[in-house]
C-alpha cells in the first residue's frame, strides 16, 4: 500500500520529540519512505493517495516492551486481600499470587489462553500499541511454558500487532519444586528453553531475580544456556529488594533490566557500561503501593536509556494502556512527557533489540498512531491518554 499522510503534527522521536509541524509522511510497501515538512514533499511522493490528518498528532506506533498478556483466571480476590492487610510476599509465600495464576493457566488450553488474551490485546491496541512483548511464566512445566509461548505466537493471526515472545520459566518456583530452585532450573527451565528455541517460539529470555523467586546463582545456568542458543537476556531485577541482579544481567549483555526500583549505584554503572535499558513499570509500583522510586536521576546522569511499559499481568499490574503507564511514569517517577514517549517508542524498541521501529524515519516500519491531540505531551498528560483516531500497522490504515 502506498499513501501520503499530510497536515500532521509529527513527533518523529529523533533526538527527543523531533517535532515537524505541519508535516507529511510517505509510506510505501509497509515502510516509511519519507518524512518532512508539509511544504517540502518530494515530487516522487506528490502523486501518492493522500490521507489528511487535520493537524492531529502523529507518533510512532507504541511499543509495549514488558507484558505478561497471556494468563488464565483472575486475581481480584488477592487484590481485596492486600487491601485487608496482606502483603504481596505473604500472599506469594502462602501459595497465592503467581501460583494461583499458574494453576489456572495449567488448566487452560492454548485456545483458551488466546481467547482470554484477545480482549487484553484489544485494549493494548486501543492504547496505540503496535508491537508488544509477551512472556511465558505461568506454566512452569515444560509443556505449559510451551503452550503459553505458542499462544503468544498465535496472537498476530488474530489482531494486527507484532509480538516478541519471551521465555520466563524462571518466574516462580512451582509447588512441586519448592525449596529446590536449582533442580527446577535444570529440569524445567533449561529443557523448556531448548524446546521452545527448537520450535522457534522464543525471541528472548527473562527471569525474576528476587528473594521470593530466583537468585543470580540459580539463574547463571539459564543465562549461560541463552547465550549458547544465541538468545538475548533481560531480567526482572531489584523490584522489591536489591539482589544485584542488574549487574549480573548487564554482565550477560542484557537488553534490559526491568522494575529496578531498588537498583544501587553498582547496578546503574553496570547497566550504563553494557548499554542495558531500564524498563520502568509504574503500574506494578502503583498497584503494590510501593514507595521506593527507581533512581531516575542516576539513570539520566549515567546515560541509561529508560523505557516505560505496562507490565500487564493479573497480579501486580492489571493495566493494558501504554498512555496510562506513561502518565504514571510522569506522575509517580517524575519522568518528563518527552522521556515517557521516548520510553514507549525508541527505548522500548531498544529493550527488545529492535532497530526497525520506534521512530518516524525513512526505512522504519510504517507503524504509526494518529491521536486526537495536537501536542505529544498530551499522551502523558491526559490520564489514560487521548483517543486514537487512526492506527497504521505495517503501512495499512486499520482503525
Ligand atoms: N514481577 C511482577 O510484577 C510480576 N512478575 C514479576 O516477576 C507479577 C506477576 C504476578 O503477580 O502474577
Ligand atoms: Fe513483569
Amino acid at each position: 500500500m502506498t499513501i501520503l499522510l499530510t497536515d500532521a503534527v509529527i513527533a518523529t522521536m529523533q533526538g527527543g520529540y523531533g517535532l515537524i509541524a505541519p508535516g507529511a509522511v510517505a509510506i510505501h510497501q509497509g515502510r516509511i519512505a519519507w518524512v518532512g515538512p508539509q511544504d517540502a514533499i518530494p515530487a516522487e511522493f506528490q502523486g501518492f493517495p493522500r490521507h489528511a490528518c487535520g493537524g492531529r498528532l502523529l507518533t510512532p506506533g507504541l511499543i509495549d516492551c514488558h507484558s505478561h498478556a497471556i494468563w488464565a483466571g483472575t486475581r481480584a480476590a488477592e487484590f481485596e486481600a492486600r487491601l485487608n492487610g496482606a502483603s504481596y510476599e505473604q500472599i506469594a509465600r502462602a501459595g497465592g499470587g503467581i501460583l494461583s495464576t499458574v494453576a489456572a493457566t495449567r488448566a487452560a488450553t492454548e485456545d483458551d489462553l488466546v481467547a482470554a488474551a484477545l480482549p487484553r490485546l484489544d485494549q493494548m491496541i486501543a492504547g496505540g500499541a503496535t508491537t508488544i512483548e509477551v512472556k511465558s511464566g505461568y506454566g512452569l512445566t515444560i509443556d505449559d511454558e510451551l503452550k503459553m509461548l505458542r499462544a503468544a505466537r498465535a496472537l498476530p493471526r488474530h489482531r494486527p500487532v507484532q509480538v516478541v515472545t519471551t521465555h520466563l520459566a524462571a518466574h516462580a518456583t512451582p509447588p512441586e519444586y519448592r525449596g529446590r530452585n536449582a533442580a527446577y532450573i535444570a529440569e524445567v527451565a533449561l529443557p523448556s528453553l531448548r524446546a521452545a528455541h527448537a520450535e522457534g517460539l522464543v525471541d528472548q529470555v527473562d527471569a525474576f531475580c528476587e528473594g521470593i523467586a530466583f537468585s543470580t546463582t540459580d539463574l547463571a545456568p539459564l543465562f549461560a544456556e541463552a547465550q549458547t542458543l544465541g538468545l538475548p537476556v533481560k531480567l526482572h531485577a531489584e523490584q522489591l529488594t536489591d539482589q544485584h541482579g542488574a549487574a549480573f544481567a548487564a554482565a550477560h549483555g542484557a537488553l534490559s533490566c526491568d522494575h529496578v526500583e531498588y537498583v544501587g549505584p553498582d547496578g546503574v554503572a553496570a547497566m550504563a557500561a553494557a548499554g542495558t535499558v531500564a524498563v520502568l513499570l509504574p503500574g506494578a509500583f502503583y498497584t503494590l503501593h510501593e514507595t521506593q522510586m527507581p533512581p531516575v536521576a542516576a539513570f539520566r546522569s549515567a546515560g541509561v536509556a529508560m523505557a516505560v511499559a505496562t507490565d500487564l499481568n493479573p497480579g501486580t499490574s492489571p493495566m493494558a494502556s501504554l498512555p496510562l503507564a506513561m502518565n504514571m511514569a510522569c506522575t509517580l517517577f517524575r519522568l518528563t512527557p518527552e522521556e515517557a514517549l521516548l520510553g514507549a517508542t525508541v527505548h522500548a524498541a531498544r529493550a527488545l533489540g529492535l532497530s526497525d521501529r520506534g521512530q518516524i524515519a525513512a526505512g522504519q516500519r510504517a507503524d504509526l498512531c494518529l491521536w486526537d491531540a495536537s501536542h505529544p505531551a498530551e499522551l502523558s498528560y491526559r490520564i489514560g491518554g487521548p483517543k486514537l483516531a487512526t492506527r497504521i500497522f505495517g503501512g495499512r490504515l486499520d482503525v
